[in-house]
């Protein structure tokens, strides 16, 4: 089943080099897009640097997609004239340019951080409020709520991803939580390319971690099914890492350390 032409922003950082080599295959047309220098176009692919606050580049970007899935901009906290730019203005734009272009369907990497203020020991799903637990969350949540109201106004559907800790393993203790694997994420990305009948959803990016704070049962229709785990991982990770206190707010809010980062003086 091909995926069609579909943009691929963010194209150059860590999950988007990841998905780039993944969808390349089952994509009739892959554009890759990002602001830094990216690997030259194979078969399969065009590449365009362009930065997303740019307008008319992202509107160029969206002609003659059929989907796109928008990894890029900033991916940690920062002060909050940059996180406007490139994760709002960023967004903006690509919503705006769905509309003007035609394009249908949307997976946006949304982030953990737009309820990182829930705590470690309660569970959630993705129908309760938001508690971003910065600015960075702050934005997600902006990117959450914009494309419920392009879905609802002029039907693009999208599914936002609320990434948990996508990297080639769990990097410590809360990552046993929160932990994506990069199979599984490509698991995720292709079952809300593909399935019938998005709508607007929300769902958790995680593998099936034994321990988890997030229970995606209200997105089963998207019919993403994790087959990986952060289990083996457990044994190394809580011997490499010392207990933390559990008086620090990185230990007892889900955000883990972004609750120390910040503020800034702009
Ligand atoms: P990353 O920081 O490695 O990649 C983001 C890419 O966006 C970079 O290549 C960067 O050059 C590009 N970018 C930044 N500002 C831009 C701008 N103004 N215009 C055009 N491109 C710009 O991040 P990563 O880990 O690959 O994450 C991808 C997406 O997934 C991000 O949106 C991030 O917020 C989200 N995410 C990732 C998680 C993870 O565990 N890796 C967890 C939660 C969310
Ligand atoms: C994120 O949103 C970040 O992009 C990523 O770098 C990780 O820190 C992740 O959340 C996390 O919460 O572990």
């Amino acid at each position: 089943l091909s995926l069609g032409r579909v943009l691929l922003t963010g194209a150059a950082g860590g999950l988007g080099r990841q998905l780039r080599a993944r969808l390349r295959k089952r994509c009739s047309l892959l554009r890759v897009s990002d602001v830094a220098t990216m690997e030259p176009a194979q078969a399969g692919e065009e590449v365009v640097v362009a930065p997303l606050e740019d307008r008319a580049a992202v509107h160029q970007l969206l002609a003659g997609m059929d989907a796109v899935v928008h990894l890029g901009g900033i991916s940690t906290e920062q002060p909050f004239d940059a996180i406007l730019q490139a994760n709002i203005v960023g967004v903006y734009n690509v919503y705006e340019a769905a509309r003007k272009q035609g394009v249908k369907r949307i997976v946006f990497a949304s982030s953990n951080h737009v309820t990182g203020y829930y705590r470690q020991d309660e569970v959630i799903d993705p129908t309760m409020p938001v508690r971003p637990d910065g600015y960075y969350g702050i934005s997600k949540a902006f990117g959450e709520n914009l494309s419920r109201f392009y879905f609802d106004r002029y039907g693009i559907e999208t599914v936002c991803l609320r990434i948990g800790s996508s990297f080639p393993e769990p990097r410590d203790r809360r990552m046993l939580a929160t932990f994506l694997s990069y199979d599984d994420l490509e698991r995720l990305v292709v079952a809300s390319l593909t399935t019938p009948i998005a709508g607007h959803t929300i769902l958790y990016g995680m593998s099936d971690n034994a321990t988890s704070w997030w229970d995606n049962t209200p997105a089963r229709h998207i019919g993403y099914r994790p087959q990986d785990s952060s289990e083996p991982f457990r044994a190394a990770k809580e011997a490499a890492q010392p207990k933390i206190d559990p008086k620090d707010p990185a230990a007892i809010y889900q955000a883990g350390g972004f609750v120390h980062m910040g503020p800034f003086d702009n």
